[in-house]
């Protein structure tokens, strides 16, 4: 018999640096004080934690090339906004920070946050302080921790929605780093340094000193709105409601959309149904989950550092079994049977009792701009100026202006008309369900453009369906500029998906109810090919669909070869 032992595998360098921080501090006062315009590596991997990500300005590169000059560096911040909630002070103080310090845009993001872009390093304390100072923050927007949880934002008087977002609250409250914390007040608010106890267990009792190997994810949804994609997240609460009253959660587990070039050992993967708790039992199952993803994550590859892996690896009886036993410590339930039904963009005016109103806005790809006779930014502003509406980030980067009396309909209605923002009732289908993440410029890690590619793409489409009768037909497209999948490409009608400079990689087969992965239908696709090919596809789903066959449902029952042969 070998005596041999396998060594067991090395640690990321990551988890070096999170060992070594003092739970998060690292040199970052250190270096917040010099007089330079970034971050050392180590710290870079430490902000990411309070908030904020280091990139540079890629347009600006070209520019930039001679011996000497360097990169045109900025952060990205991002906030921590469980279920999308902003008040209406907190949204104007927003709208002035993105001015004074970022490049004047907010941009809404797929996970109901917002983020701010283009704050230079020198500027980045006091970003962070104004945004605490309105009672919002940033910290564990990123880095490996529980990140923003997501839940139904629609201010609807149903007890179930009020539930879910109650819920997601408290979550975010129970799984927000308690040393971690302690540091973010003491280097970015000026609160005073505090040593914490030596027992890691006990200074940062949910995740130890070296926090989770990855990010991890959580969002709430109902089986008749999956606005929130449960599918894509690690951790997901699908509301189980009878007349009215919620019954309990059906807690789905290893959800994740990433994948990388080159790595087949990594793809996009739905979460599974693990049991069904009652509503008392989601914010202890959230942490015991959290905790056997500390556990067992992979710390040593962080391209496969999700939990979403350790679902696949084990499989649902093995995670119910470790997950019972080690972590929840009681019997599980059996998940109900919950299909998913409907997605609801939450868009244009909709009573939310009483005297109350809200207004969705579908906000193209998330950026809050003023860019022409379009001025989303201005007209958002005088809105809540006007009104004292609050704020509510949807999951489809959209906003949803809410508690609108009767009496304030017409001045809103009158301010969009005057700023040039569109309502969504004249908007296309296709531009309703798309989205695209930021990428170039911003994006360190975009290998194509997305969100300044995608309205061409929409507007192209747009004509194409028109012209095939199709204009009123729901088709979700999702466009990213590289394979991480940041706007969720992988499971909905269409995904384009950024793979070499000008070449796409086109999805198809995923729907609107996003509970299906699509495949992949072709890669290496020009970008001024993928229209050509989609109205291919759209002509034959035109006459060959099944009564109310929705275009994904249409190509996944045909599947890859014959859909390839139609493309001839
Ligand atoms: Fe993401 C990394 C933007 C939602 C999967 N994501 C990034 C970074 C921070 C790039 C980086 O690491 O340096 C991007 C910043 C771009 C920029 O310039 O702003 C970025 N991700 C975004 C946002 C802003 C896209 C958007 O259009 O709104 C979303 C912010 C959400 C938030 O408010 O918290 C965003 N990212 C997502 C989602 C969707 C979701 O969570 O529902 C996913 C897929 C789900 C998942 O986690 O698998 C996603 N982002 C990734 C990945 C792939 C992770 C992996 O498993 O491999 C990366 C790469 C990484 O972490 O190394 C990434
Ligand atoms: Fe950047 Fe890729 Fe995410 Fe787009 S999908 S924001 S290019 S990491």
């Amino acid at each position: 018999m070998s005596t041999e032992l396998t060594a067991p595998p090395k640690p990321s360098p990551v988890e070096g640096i999170k060992d070594t921080s003092n739970y998060l501090k690292g040199d970052i006062l250190a270096e917040l004080a010099q007089d330079t315009d970034h971050f050392t590596e180590q710290s870079k991997q430490l902000i990411k934690f309070h908030g904020t990500y280091q990139q540079e300005d890629r347009d600006a590169r070209k520019n930039r090339a001679k011996p000497g000059v360097g990169k045109a560096y900025m952060m990205m911040l991002r906030l921590r906004m469980p279920g999308g909630l902003m008040t209406a002070a907190q949204y104007l103080a927003l709208d002035e920070i993105c001015e004074k310090y970022a490049n004047g845009t907010l941009r809404f993001t797929t996970r109901q946050s917002v983020q701010l872009h283009g704050v230079l390093k020198g500027n980045l304390k006091a970003t962070i302080a104004g945004i605490n100072e309105t009672l919002l923050s940033t910290i564990s927007a990123c880095g490996d921790v529980n990140r923003n949880v997501m839940s139904c934002p629609a201010p609807l008087a149903d007890a179930a929605r009020k539930q879910m977002q109650d819920l997601a609250l408290q979550v975010a409250d129970h799984l927000t780093p308690v040393a971690g914390k302690q540091s973010y007040i003491e280097m970015w608010l000026n609160g005073k340094s505090v040593t914490p106890p030596t027992d890691p267990d006990v200074a940062e009792p949910i995740y130890g000193k070296l926090y989770l190997p990855r990010k991890f994810k959580v969002g709430f949804a109902l089986p008749n709105d999956n606005c929130i994609d449960i599918y894509a997240q690690c951790l997901g609460f699908l509301a189980i409601v009878e007349n009215g009253r919620t019954l309990g959660y059906n807690m789905l587990v290893g959800g994740g959309m990433g994948t990388t070039n080159g790595k087949p050992e990594t793809f996009p993967h739905l979460a599974k149904s693990v049991c069904f708790l009652t509503p008392d039992e989601v914010v202890f199952a959230s942490e015991a989950v959290i905790k056997l993803f500390r556990d067992h994550g992979n710390r040593a590859d962080r391209k496969r550092a999700r939990i979403k892996y350790v679902m696949h690896d084990w499989g649902v009886e093995k995670f119910r079994e470790v997950f019972a036993r080690d972590y929840f410590g009681k019997t599980l339930l059996e998940p109900k049977v919950a299909p998913i039904t409907a997605v609801d963009l939450h868009l244009g005016w909709q009573a939310q009792g009483g005297d109350k109103w809200f207004l969705g806005i579908s906000v193209e790809n998330g950026r809050v701009k003023d860019d022409g006779v379009y001025r989303l930014r201005s007209a958002l502003r005088a809105i809540v100026a006007k009104v004292g509406c609050n704020i509510r980030v949807t999951a489809q980067q959209d906003v949803l202006l809410c508690d609108i009396a009767t009496k304030d309909r017409p001045a809103v209605d009158s301010l969009l008309n005057e700023y040039g923002v569109p309502r969504a009732e004249n908007l296309s289908m296709v531009q309703k369900w798309s989205m695209a993440c930021p990428a170039i410029p911003t994006c360190p890690l975009a290998i194509s453009e997305s969100e300044r590619f995608l309205p061409g793409v929409v507007d192209q489409l747009e004509t194409e369906l028109a012209a095939l009768g199709l204009s009123d037909q729901p088709i979700s497209l999702r466009m990213t500029g590289c394979p991480n999948g940041c706007a969720r490409p992988y499971n909905s009608d269409i995904g384009v998906v950024g793979r070499s400079g000008e070449k796409y990689t086109l999805f198809v087969g995923g729907r609107i109810e996003a509970d299906r992965l699509s495949f992949e239908l072709q890669d290496m696709v020009p970008k001024d090919q993928l229209v050509p090919r989609l109205r291919t596809l759209m002509h034959h789903y035109k006459a060959d669909r099944h009564p109310s066959e929705g275009f994904g449902d249409y190509c996944t029952r045909l599947g890859k070869p014959a859909l390839l042969s139609l493309l001839g």
